[in-house]
């Protein structure tokens, strides 16, 4: 299993100082920002060959939703995730981990009533991701459809929801990817999800129960792990977590070790 980590508020500015010091903390690759990627593109594959750390993903930096309320940015967010597949392509990502929306709206927070029905969220969603869908095959690259919890989304929070959006596209490149802290709120269980999803499942987000780093928490890591292995998952899981600790990169050194000793212990 692959072990990526996002940007992270102590590490280096400079891209291959940033990308040794991710290799030395003990991870095997990296999830970087769309924006980064498409502006600093070469800097960036510069980094990469020096260093040998793989760009795996992308997460973030472009403008609006696929599900956007507002029809213009909703077309932005195609547009920008479209330009972003090309350069991941470019660097050897293998695709974009991408929520329907983050923060947009929430059915458990006031005023609780949305300003679009759920068939037409839904319409909006399959409309951009039929783009996105032809975008990817050109780039041989994925969607990672993200669920996310209830409190940061309304439209997408559990992977069965992300399988029927998938299904009923006919979609082949667009995956999910599921994110632990967000099925600790949203599945029954964790392990349990994975394996009704494997054949779709292409990404991982991982952070403990809190949000900060693996090991810090109470997450159950390992018996998804098992199931992971069991199913002999070759993608990608970026730590996407802010990191508690009076000495930050040392305390995320020590949850590298934590996970991969959650990964031996999954046998
Ligand atoms: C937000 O909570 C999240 O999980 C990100 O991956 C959004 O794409
Ligand atoms: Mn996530």
């Amino acid at each position: 299993m692959i072990l990526a980590t996002q940007d992270k508020p102590f590490l280096p500015e400079n891209w291959t100082e940033k990308l040794s010091l991710v290799k030395e903390l003990g991870f095997d690759a990296y999830e970087i920002d769309g924006a980064a990627l498409v502006n600093k593109l070469d800097e960036i594959k510069e980094a990469v060959e020096k260093t040998g750390l793989p760009v795996c993903s992308v997460c973030g930096g472009y403008k609006g939703w696929i599900g956007d309320f507002d029809e213009h940015k909703r077309q932005q967010a195609v547009k920008d995730i479209s330009e972003i597949l090309k350069a991941a392509s470019e660097i050897g990502a293998k695709g974009i981990v991408v929520p329907a929306a983050w923060g947009m709206f929430s059915l458990r927070l006031p005023p609780m009533v949305p300003p679009r029905s759920s068939d037409e969220d839904r319409k909006a969603l399959l409309d951009s991701l039929k783009q996105l869908e032809e975008a990817a095959a050109a780039t041989n690259t994925y969607v990672f459809l993200e669920p996310l919890n209830r409190y940061e989304d309304h439209m997408i929070n559990t992977v069965d929801i992300a399988r029927s959006i998938i299904v009923e596209g006919g979609f082949k490149h667009v995956k999910i990817t599921a994110d632990f802290f967000h099925m600790n709120i949203e599945e029954k269980s964790i392990p349990a999800t994975i394996k009704e999803h494997q054949d779709l499942i292409g990404h991982i987000h991982l952070a403990d129960s809190h949000r900060y780093q693996p090991g810090d928490g109470h997450m159950d890591f390992v018996s998804g792990f098992k199931v992971l292995k069991e199913i002999n998952f070759q993608g990608c899981m970026a730590f996407e977590c802010r990191v508690l600790g009076d000495n930050p990169l040392e305390a995320y050194r020590e949850s590298v070790k934590y996970i991969r000793q959650c990964i031996a212990d999954a046998r």
